[in-house]
C-alpha cells in the first residue's frame, strides 16, 4: 500500500497583497501593486488588494479556521514595505509586531510557520530607485531579511527568499501582465534576472547569520513541468531535455525556464546552453556573484499547477497538444495531475534536493449553496488526483516533504482580480465573511489520515489521457 512517510507535512498557502488588505494602515509603505492596481486596465474589475481578505484586522480568526481545518503547516508572505515602508532605511515596528502576532497565533495552535520575504509586492520606493536592475537591491533585501529574521527567527525555522521569480521578471518586467507593468529589452531582463538571484542569496546569508535555532532556508520557484506523452524512454528524456532547456525548444533563450534560475541557486553557475544563447547579452557577473547566488540552500519548494505532454521528435521535442474538451480550471489551466510525479522526479534527478509543495491548488466556479454551503466536488477530485500521483513519485523515494494548498482563502488574483476562487475558505469580500468549503472538511480528513484516505489507485491521470 502506497503512503506517504510519518513526517510528511500538510497546510496551506498565501501571500501577503492577495490576503492582507489594510494597504494604507499600520504604517506600511506603498508597494508596486498598489500603484498597479490604481492603472485603469489592468485588474480585471479594476480590483486591489486594498481590502483582500481584510486579513490584517482578521488574521486571529483566520489563524482559528486554519486550525480547524487542522492545518500543520501555513505558508505566509511579509510585506516588505509594512516592515520597512521604504524598501530600506526606517523600519516601522507596527508592521514586525502584525508578523510576530502571528507566528505567535499560529504556534499557539501548533501550525507551523513558514515565511516568504518576498512575493512580488516590491516597495514602491525601490521601484523608483531601479529595482531589481539595481544591484544595491540586493543588499536592500539582505537588510529587510536580516530584520525579519531577528524579529521572528526565534520562533519561524522555514524560510522562502523568493516566490516565483520566472513569474517576477517575466510578468512584471517582459509581458508587463503584473506589476510593475514594465517591457524591459533582453539586456535588462538578464539585469533583472541577476538582480533577483542575488537578492536571492544575499537573503540566505542574512537568515543563516540572524535567524536564531537552526534555520531550514529555500525558496520557491514555478517547476514550469515537462510529462513525457507515453513511458518510452526517449519521451522521457525528451521531457527532460524540455524542461532544463533554457530555449524551451523555441531556440533562443527564454526567461520562462527552470535551468536558467534553478542551476545559479542549485549549481553556483548559469547553465551552459543559456549562456551561449545569450552571447555578449550574458548576465552582468561580479566577482563573488555567483558564490553568493550558489550557497547552499536545505530544501527548493516548488509550485506546480499543470504541466505540457512531450515526445521526441526529429528536430528534438514536440509538445503534444491536450484532446479537445480535456479537462481545465476556471483558470483555464488543464488539469494535469500527473505534473505532480514529474515535476518533483525530474528535479531531484537534476540537483539532488528535497523539495516541498509550496503550491498546488484550483480556481472552481464557487459560490454560496442555496444550503449555505459551498460545494467544491471539483477542487475535492482535482486535489485527489494530484496527490495520487504525488504519493507515487514519494513512494519511488523522490524527497518531498510536504504539500500546501494554494490557497487556504479565496483571494485577490493579480490580474483577475477576485475573479477566481482557489480557496478551501470561501470569503465573502463584500461582508468578510468566511465559509470552510466541502473541500476544507475533506482536507482535514486528509491530513488527519495522512492522505491513507486517497483511493490506492496507481495513477491520478484521467482516462483519456491514460
Ligand atoms: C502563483 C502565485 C500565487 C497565485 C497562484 C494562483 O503561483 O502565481 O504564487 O500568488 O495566486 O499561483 O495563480
Amino acid at each position: 500500500m502506497k503512503q506517504f512517510p510519518d513526517e510528511f507535512f500538510w497546510g496551506a498557502a498565501t501571500s501577503s497583497y492577495q490576503i492582507e488588505g489594510a494597504v494604507n494602515d499600520g504604517g506600511r509603505g506603498p508597494s508596486i501593486w498598489d500603484a498597479f492596481c490604481r492603472r485603469p486596465d489592468v485588474v480585471f474589475g479594476r480590483h486591489s488588494g486594498d481590502v483582500a481578505c481584510d486579513h490584517y484586522y482578521r488574521y486571529r480568526d483566520d489563524v482559528r479556521l486554519f486550525n480547524k481545518i487542522g492545518l500543520q503547516a501555513y505558508r505566509f508572505s511579509i510585506a516588505w514595505s509594512r516592515v520597512m515602508p521604504d524598501g530600506m532605511g526606517r523600519i516601522n515596528q507596527e508592521g514586525l509586531d502584525f508578523y510576530s502576532r502571528l507566528v505567535d497565533e499560529l504556534l499557539a495552535v501548533g501550525i507551523r510557520p513558514l515565511v516568504t520575504l518576498f512575493h512580488w509586492d516590491l516597495p514602491l520606493a525601490l521601484h523608483h530607485r531601479g529595482g531589481w536592475q539595481n544591484r544595491d537591491c540586493a543588499s536592500w533585501f539582505g537588510d529587510y531579511a536580516a530584520l525579519v529574521a531577528q524579529t521572528l527567527g526565534d520562533r519561524v525555522r522555514d524560510w522562502m527568499t523568493l516566490n516565483e521569480p520566472q513569474v517576477i521578471a517575466e510578468s512584471g518586467y517582459e509581458s508587463a501582465r503584473f506589476a510593475p507593468g514594465e517591457r524591459q529589452d533582453r539586456a535588462g531582463l538578464i539585469r533583472t534576472v541577476h538582480g533577483l538571484l542575488l537578492a536571492h542569496g544575499r537573503a540566505v546569508q542574512a537568515i543563516r547569520a540572524h535567524g536564531r535555532n537552526p534555520q531550514r532556508v529555500g525558496w520557491a520557484p514555478v517547476c514550469i513541468t515537462k510529462t513525457p506523452a507515453t513511458p518510452d524512454s526517449d519521451d522521457v528524456e525528451a521531457a527532460r531535455r524540455a524542461m532544463f532547456a533554457c530555449d524551451m525548444g523555441t531556440g533562443d533563450w527564454t526567461i520562462w525556464n527552470n535551468a536558467w534560475w534553478m542551476d545559479p541557486v542549485l549549481r553556483g553557475r548559469y547553465p551552459d546552453d543559456g549562456l551561449a544563447l545569450l552571447g555578449d547579452d550574458g548576465p552582468p557577473i561580479e566577482a563573488t556573484d555567483m558564490d553568493t547566488i550558489g550557497q547552499p540552500i536545505d530544501f527548493v519548494g516548488i509550485n506546480i499547477y499543470h504541466a505540457e505532454p512531450v515526445r521526441t521528435a526529429k528536430r528534438g521535442v514536440e509538445v503534444i497538444p491536450r484532446p479537445p474538451g480535456h479537462p481545465q480550471t476556471r483558470m483555464d489551466w488543464m488539469v494535469t495531475p500527473d505534473a505532480l510525479y514529474w515535476g518533483p522526479k525530474l528535479l531531484f534527478e537534476r540537483y539532488g534536493k528535497p523539495m516541498v509543495i509550496t503550491e498546488n491548488g484550483v480556481s472552481c466556479h464557487d459560490w454560496v449553496s442555496l444550503d449555505g454551503q459551498v460545494h467544491d466536488p471539483q477542487r475535492i477530485d482535482f486535489v485527489s488526483r494530484y496527490l495520487v500521483e504525488l504519493r507515487n513519485a514519494v513512494s519511488e523515494g523522490v524527497p518531498v516533504q510536504g504539500y500546501l494548498y494554494w490557497s487556504a482563502l479565496d483571494n485577490f488574483e493579480w490580474e483577475r482580480g477576485y475573479g477566481q476562487r482557489f480557496g478551501l475558505i470561501y470569503v465573502d469580500f463584500a461582508r468578510q465573511t468566511r465559509i470552510l468549503k466541502d473541500s476544507a472538511f475533506w482536507y482535514r480528513k486528509i491530513i488527519e489520515s495522512n492522505a491513507a484516505i486517497l483511493p490506492q489507485i496507481t495513477s491520478g491521470r484521467f482516462a483519456a489521457d491514460a
